[in-house]
């Protein structure tokens, strides 16, 4: 083969080498981002299943145990919240934490939640979903 031949060759595989490597770790770390860009990737969490329906928050932990209207974590630690809806479209809502995703019934949005300062945050939803709405409201109460 000539030279140029060969550094073209090069060049295509050493590319396509480089493109393979982001793509794959871009992957990987797109599965641990948060909404702020922050990538937890290696660090052990505990999925929390939050469900909204009218008009309470179900929170479901990993051990089995179930809690309504009032989420308790504990601070440092990483957790998954897994948020669905079980019938109309909600959304939890938590300002003190920047976290406002909606429920949508038949979808699962992620997110990644680690709380530093212990207290007590609200939850409220920040959708209209029926004339109960306002009763809406919870807490994630984070101990230290
Ligand atoms: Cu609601």
């Amino acid at each position: 083969m000539e030279k140029a031949k060969i550094f073209e060759y090069a060049t295509i595989f050493g590319a396509a080498a480089v493109l393979a490597y982001l793509a794959t770790a871009a992957g990987i770390n797109l599965y641990y981002i948060d909404n702020y860009g922050n990538v937890y990737s290696h660090q052990p969490y505990e999925t929390i299943k939050v469900i909204a329906r009218q008009y309470v928050w179900e929170f479901q932990y990993p051990n089995g145990t179930t809690s309504f209207n009032t989420l308790v974590i504990k601070a440092g630690q990483l957790y998954r919240l897994e948020l669905t809806s079980a019938d109309v479209v909600h959304a939890f809502y938590v300002p003190d934490l920047g976290i406002k995703y909606q429920a949508v019934p038949g979808f699962v949005y992620t997110i990644w939640l680690k709380v530093d300062k212990p207290g007590t945050y609200l939850v409220e939803c920040a959708v209209y979903c029926g004339p109960g709405h306002y009763l809406m409201l919870g807490k994630i109460v984070v101990e230290p």
